[in-house]
């Protein structure tokens, strides 16, 4: 699996608190030629999450646009997404990948070195390292890896690799320059001047 520099993901809390759509921001992703995007729900019921997932859906139809979404392996069948994204504390990548099959992507957060050693050895197709630095966006965060914590799960493991947590446009090169193949970003998509489409092309300029 080949990752794309920049991996968004759309957070349901984060956007219903702006005055946004997941339908408009999606599509604004989309225009900026975002190719792997995550939707991200942590307390929206089943039929939420699917209303959501046949929203984003068909904001990126005719794109090339992969679709993961966070922690539900059950709802990625059901809406046919290209893939889930467990945590440390939802299924394994061995049973999200009973449940998605072999043909979707299976992605896997990962906080200290000892987790990586772990997903290195598991059937993920990508790990997660974070948070590198300090995020406003996770509740109870792990502790922050900083730069050496990517460097460190680099050397760790040579599946692709995603940096997340208080990833911005102003650092996220030196992320990439550690080793991370993508930076997963969630509040870093949204600035005061700038629509999400403006700061996802500028995100992708500076990481080419
Ligand atoms: N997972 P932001 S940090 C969802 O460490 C998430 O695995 C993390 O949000 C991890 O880009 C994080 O706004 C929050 O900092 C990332």
């Amino acid at each position: 699996m080949i990752l794309p520099h920049l991996y968004p993901i759309l957070d349901a809390e984060l956007i219903a608190a702006r005055s946004i759509t997941l339908a408009a921001v999606a599509s604004e992703l989309r225009a900026a030629g975002v190719t792997l995007l995550q939707y991200r729900d942590k307390n929206g019921s089943p039929q939420e999450i699917l209303r959501a997932t046949a929203i984003l859906r068909e904001a990126i139809s005719s794109s090339d646009c992969r679709l993961i979404l966070n922690d539900r392996a059950d709802l990625v069948v059901l809406a046919n997404f290209d893939g889930v994204h467990v945590g440390q504390g939802d299924l394994t990548p061995e049973d999200a990948r009973r449940v998605v099959g072999l043909d979707r992507i299976v992605g896997v957060s990962t906080h200290t070195d000892e987790q990586v050693r772990i997903a290195d050895q598991s059937c993920a197709d990508y790990i997660a390292i974070g948070p590198v630095f300090v995020t406003g966006t996770k509740l109870n965060p792990d502790p922050v890896v900083g730069i050496e914590g990517v460097r460190r799960a680099r050397a760790l493991t040579s599946k692709p690799l995603v940096a997340i947590g208080g990833i911005t446009r102003a650092n996220a090169r030196s992320v990439i320059d550690a080793g991370a193949d993508s930076v997963a970003v969630i509040s870093a998509l949204f600035a005061p001047t700038e629509s999400p489409q403006q700061v996802a092309r500028d995100f992708r300029a500076r990481l080419r």
